[in-house]
Parts: structure tokens; C-alpha cells; sequence
């Protein structure tokens, strides 16, 4: 068989398993990335799990999302980090280096390798032709302990690009457009791998912006080949040896194709509250907004900084417009100062932040109550910004720079010539933000760092009312928020459990704290968005036991078996439509059905009617599962 690319890296790490379509897979892990909001419980749970030493090459901790240290909550955190992965073997990106995804592929990306991180745009790496993926803290623990990365064999399509983007065209556009046409269930238990001859007009940096975004397709992951575009950039930052070509067969068999016309692309804007709800930009033109940004990991680049520079040279931002700049990488923005990038943007009036994923993530810059944000960034989940009631649109940094300077959203085509995007000749190699391990120290835990919970064996009997019933397309955004407020307390997992829902229905917690068991009840896609373990572990605090939806996102779905949380979904969809919040739902054989493997029946008290669901586990899984979880698991000397 003519093999995929994504199939030569999945065969080259594998240590159990078949790579067959729906089959577990489980693949050694060669690098790893953890970060400050979702790293600090991995770390606590590599210590519970008694390790002494990481076992992948590399690994590397960041201090990325909530740098911002308003008290000593946060950076107790950040002193445990640093500390830890001195100690057991991980270099360590201290704050303001720089965005995980955007420092990992200009310092650590090697083409051929595997990459596991706790955050769901991992998949940026993909760009340079790594198999890069994103996951739930515990499965990362693991994996710094030398076990496996075990996912189900995902569906590998192949994405035929021909043509070549247009004028004021990015590849921010090309990833918009998938979501346009797939939407944020599209890439659910697949794997994107880029190829066809429009491939070697896109430039790493645009790469980086497909792969990384193709997280909001849900996909496993996105895979470039590595080559000659690969290679000019690992030169350009100095690391040209450690490049190796990795390219799939001729004719390779794929499970699917989608063709995509560079050519035929044009800008587009993705409306609040959903990364898919992409139109083109004639359709949102001339909406009023008070805030623009360029940054995250998704349009963080150089490429992406200096397009905009090239925009907003000899102009002005508009007076009723804040527009912010958020360079991916401490490199980036010491190049800019050194190119003259800055002073040209400061002459502008834009303001630019540290290299952080900042107010992506609802830190800073929160947006004023009712007023429009337009974003360069990757999501626009309702309340991520930091405010209920937001209305954040997402767009590409051209879009952004073109409306910074009107105040309405505007189509970039007008401003005439587009700028010319020069890429420096080489890359300062700032390596000053990074520090590496030498085993030594104590590992320090401030007061803010909690114990690690443990999870419950799943009971043979659930009986238990539904706390909520939601719709489709909850993301872990809505189960546990994003913000400053909130994301202090991911090592404090009965602090961040207070948090669970709370833009969705303020009165959750309080009714889970009543009931002391609890099920969830959800459409499509449940869990979609960001890894975070706090969406599982949270509610798993509050006493749910059970989540029954159409749906689930892939992360999120382990991460509830992690924690010994049983995800189940409806047999026939018609059933949930019969359910309503506060019914008692009994599932008298629940334990047994996991055991033998067979649906998980459930009854409606109020209704008295029965329906079936299932659990579709692999044997790793429900062991877990049924033990409550990885560290029960493990505890029970079952590891
Ligand atoms: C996100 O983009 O939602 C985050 C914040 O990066 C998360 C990680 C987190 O919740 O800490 C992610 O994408 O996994
Ligand atoms: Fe950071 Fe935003 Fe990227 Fe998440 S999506 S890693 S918060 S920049």
C-alpha cells in the first residue's frame, strides 16, 4: 500500500495497535509541551504517579497563557513549574518568550518527530511535518512518564490544494473557508494532510496558521509535508541541519479527498459566537467595532506581524478603535525592534503587548460590555473575551490592520497594493526566555497549589437528576472559562470547580452541591475547543457521573474517561428531545454494561420510559474508566 505521510509517522512510533480506521493506536511520544494553565496539573499528576524523570527526549514547560500576575496565586504556579521541570528534565520558557505552539515550531520542531501538548492547538507542528497533537493532562502525564499516546486511528484526508492565495488573501482565509464548508464537526475523528501543487506557495508561517487552526475543525490533527519551504525556514532561524524531508508515497490511498482552490478564495470574517459562521467579508463590512487584535497562535507570525506593520506604515488607527498587536514569540518581537517594525507601529498607535496568548484567552484587553471586538484570532466561543455577551468576530490580520484604520470591519481590497511582506534573512536567536533542566532544586508548591483528586470507581448503579440540558456545540469554554479570574485556579480543583457553567446557567454549582450526584445532558460535539481538564474535573468535583449527549469532541471525551466520568451517547437522537432538565434518570446496570460492552440502558423517572445509549470503549479505556479514572487507576497498583 502507498502510504500517507500521516500513516509513515503513525507506523514509525508505533507500539501498539493497528492502524486501521476506528482501531486504538498507541504511539511513543517524542517531545512533549505542557503549559502554565493546563501543564500544572500534569505535573502534580507525574508526581502522584511516582515519577522521577521525564522519558521523552524533549519537553519543554511554558509559561504562556496568564502571565499577567494580579496576586501570588498565579505565579505560586509558575515557581511550581519552573521548579518541577528543573527537576525532573524539562526546559523551561519563562513568561513573555512566547506563545507554546509559535516557540516550539521555531525552536523545537523537528519534521518525522511526534509531539504531545496539553493545549489543542499542539497541531501548529504540524506544519513542519510533525505528527502533532493535543491532549487531555492526564494522557500527557503519562506520556512524560515514557507510556504511549493511545487515540483512536483516525480517518486520514487528504487536502488537494491547487492555485495560489490572491492579493490581500491569507491563509487565515483557507482555514475559515474549511470551517465555512465543514464546520466545527467537520474534522471530528480525522486527520488533515495537505498536498497537491499549490502547496509550495504557502510559506511555513502560512502553514502554521492552517494547522494550528484546524483545531476549530475538531480534527486530530493537520500534517504538512516537510520540504524545501520547511527547510529555507528552519534555516532562516538557523537550525537548516536539523531538517530532514518527509514527504508521503506517490499516489499515497487516502480515506477521503477535499479539493481547494487557492485562487478562489477571498477574505471572510467568522460572526460571534462560533468559529464557523464564516461569511464573506462583503457581508460583514462596515459592522462598527471599538477593538481589533492580531496574535494568538494562529496569526501570531512574523509573517502576520509584518503584513500589518505594512498596513498601518504612514497611517493612523482609528480614534474610537483600540487595536492591539500580539507577537508570537519573544524572537519575533525582538526582530521587530531590530527591523523597525515597532516604531512604525507605535507611530501608528497600536499598542503591543508581551508575547502572550494575552487576551485570547480573556486576559486583558476584555472588551467593554456591548461593544464589537474583531480578532485575528482562532475562537470566538460566547464569553471567552472575558464579558457576557460578547461579540468577538474573527478574522485574518489584513482584515484586522484594514478595519483597525477605519473602526468599521473592511474589506482590505480597497486600501489598493498590498503590502510588501519582506522576511528577514536570518532570525535573532533569542534563546534568552529559555532555561534548561539540570535536575537540580526543590520543587516548590506555593499555598494556591492544591492535592490532586481522585476520581470514583463507576458505581453499578446511577440514579441521578439532570443538573442541565444544553444544545450542540458546547465547548469546554462553556463547561469551565476561560479569564484571568478563573484560570488562577487550574492547580485548585475545588476553587475552579465553583466556576463550572458559570456564563451558561449561574445556578449549576449550586444545584450540583444540593443533589450530590448528577448527569449532563448535551447535542453535538460536546467539549469542543480548548483541552482543558478543569472542563472533566470540575464537574467530576460537583458529583456528575455521567454525561449523555449526540456528540463528543475527542479531547474531551478522554479527558471525562481520565477521570472516571462515563461518556455515553444516545443511540436514537429523537431521545434526548424526551429529556428535561431536573429529570431523574435511572441507569440501573450501568457498571455490568460497560463491563460486557453492551448499551447502557436508561430510564426516565418522570416519563417512565427507557432508551438506550452507548459507550464504545477500547479495553484500556474502560479499565481506566471503570477504576474512576488514570490516577485511581494507578493507585490501585493497576498501572
Ligand atoms: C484555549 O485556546 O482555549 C487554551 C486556553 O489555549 C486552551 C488551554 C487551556 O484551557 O488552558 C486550549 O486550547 O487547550
Ligand atoms: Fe493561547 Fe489562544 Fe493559542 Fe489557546 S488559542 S494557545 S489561548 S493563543
Amino acid at each position: 500500500m502507498r502510504r500517507s505521510l500521516t500513516r509513515k509517522l503513525i507506523e514509525s512510533h508505533l507500539v501498539a495497535g493497528k492502524p486501521v480506521l476506528g482501531e486504538e493506536v498507541g504511539l511513543t511520544v517524542d517531545q512533549v509541551l505542557l503549559t502554565d494553565t493546563n501543564g500544572t496539573l500534569p505535573w502534580l499528576q507525574f508526581e502522584a504517579m511516582g515519577f522521577t524523570r521525564v522519558v521523552p527526549p524533549r519537553v519543554v514547560t511554558y509559561i504562556d497563557h496568564n502571565v499577567y500576575q494580579v496576586d501570588s496565586r498565579n505565579s505560586d504556579d509558575h515557581r511550581y513549574l519552573q521548579t518541577a521541570a528543573r527537576k525532573y528534565g524539562s526546559v523551561f520558557s519563562k513568561p513573555g518568550n512566547g506563545i507554546c505552539h509559535q516557540v516550539h515550531m521555531e525552536t523545537f520542531s523537528i519534521p518525522g518527530q511526534t509531539l504531545l501538548g496539553t493545549d489543542s492547538h499542539t497541531p501548529l507542528c504540524g506544519a513542519a511535518g510533525m505528527l502533532a497533537i493535543g491532549a487531555g493532562g492526564l494522557d500527557v502525564a503519562v506520556a512524560l512518564g515514557g507510556g504511549p499516546y493511545s487515540f483512536t486511528m483516525p480517518a486520514v484526508v487528504r487536502v488537494w490544494l491547487t492555485g495560489q492565495l490572491r492579493p490581500w488573501v491569507t491563509a487565515k482565509d483557507v482555514i475559515l473557508e474549511l470551517l465555512r464548508r465543514l464546520s466545527v464537526r467537520g474534522g471530528s475523528g480525522k486527520i488533515f494532510e495537505y498536498a497537491g501543487p499549490g502547496l509550495p506557495s504557502l510559506l511555513a508561517a502560512q502553514r502554521m496558521t492552517i494547522a494550528n487552526m484546524g483545531a476549530e475543525l475538531t480534527l486530530t490533527t493537520s500534517l504538512f509535508p516537510s520540504d524545501d519551504v520547511t527547510h529555507s525556514f528552519l534555516t532562516r532561524l538557523g537550525r537548516g541541519d536539523e531538517w530532514r524531508p518527509a514527504a508521503p508515497d506517490e499516489d499515497a490511498e487516502y480515506d477521503d479527498q477535499i479539493e481547494l482552490d487557492l485562487g478562489a478564495i477571498g477574505p471572510l470574517v467568522a460572526l460571534p459566537g462560533s468559529p464557523d459562521r464564516v461569511v464573506p467579508i462583503e457581508e460583514a463590512a462596515g459592522t462598527p467595532v471599538e477593538q481589533v487584535m492580531v496574535g494568538s497562535c494562529t496569526n501570531g507570525s512574523w509573517h502576520d506581524m509584518s503584513s500589518v506593520t505594512g498596513v498601518l506604515r504612514g497611517r493612523r488607527v482609528h480614534s474610537s478603535v483600540s487595536f492591539v498587536l500580539f507577537p508570537g514569540s519573544h524572537r519575533i518581537l525582538e526582530t521587530m525592534a531590530r527591523e523597525g517594525l515597532l516604531a512604525d507601529l507605535l507611530a501608528a498607535g497600536a499598542i503591543v503587548s508581551e508575547s502572550t496568548c494575552g487576551s485570547c484567552a480573556g486576559i486583558g484587553h476584555v472588551p467593554a460590555a456591548g461593544t464589537r471586538s474583531l480578532r485575528a484570532f482562532n475562537r470566538n466561543f460566547p464569553g471567552r473575551s472575558g464579558v457576557k455577551g460578547d461579540e468577538v468576530y474573527l478574522c485574518s490580520s489584513l482584515v484586522a490592520a484594514a478595519s483597525a484604520l477605519t473602526g468599521v470591519i473592511t474589506d482590505p481590497r480597497t486600501l489598493g497594493a498590498p503590502p510588501d511582506v519582506k522576511l528577514p534573512p536570518r532570525f535573532v536567536p533569542s534563546e534568552a526566555g529559555l532555561v534548561a533542566p539540570d535536575g537540580g532544586g526543590d520543587v516548590v508548591r506555593g499555598p494556591n497549589i492544591k492535592p490532586v483528586p481522585l476520581g470514583e470507581p463507576v458505581a453499578n448503579t446511577l440514579d441521578a437528576p439532570v443538573l442541565l440540558k444544553l444544545g450542540d456545540k458546547v465547548s469546554t469554554d462553556d463547561i469551565s472559562p476561560a479569564g484571568a479570574a478563573v484560570l488562577v485556579f487550574r492547580s485548585n480543583v475545588p476553587a475552579i470547580a465553583e466556576h463550572c457553567f458559570k456564563y451558561v446557567d449561574p445556578e449549576f454549582v449550586a444545584r450540583a452541591k444540593a443533589s450530590g450526584r448528577g448527569i449532563i445532558v448535551g447535542g453535538e460535539i460536546y467539549g469542543q475547543g480548548s483541552s482543558r481538564e478543569a472542563a472533566a474535573v470540575g464537574p467530576m468535583h460537583l458529583g456528575i457521573r455521567a454525561v449523555i449527549v449526540k456528540s463528543f469532541a475527542r479531547i474531551h471525551r478522554a479527558n471525562l474517561i481520565n477521570w472516571g466520568v462515563v461518556p455515553l451517547t444516545f443511540d436514537d437522537p429523537a431521545a434526548y428531545d424526551a429529556i428535561e432538565r431536573d429529570d431523574r434518570l435511572h441507569l440501573p446496570d450501568l457498571r455490568a454494561a460497560l463491563v460486557a460492552g453492551t448499551r447502557v440502558e436508561v430510564v426516565n423517572r418522570r416519563t417512565g420510559t427507557a432508551f438506550t445509549t452507548s459507550c464504545l470503549l477500547t479495553p484500556r479505556e474502560r479499565e481506566i474508566l471503570l477504576a474512576g479514572g488514570i490516577l485511581a487507576h494507578t493507585k490501585g497498583g493497576r498501572a
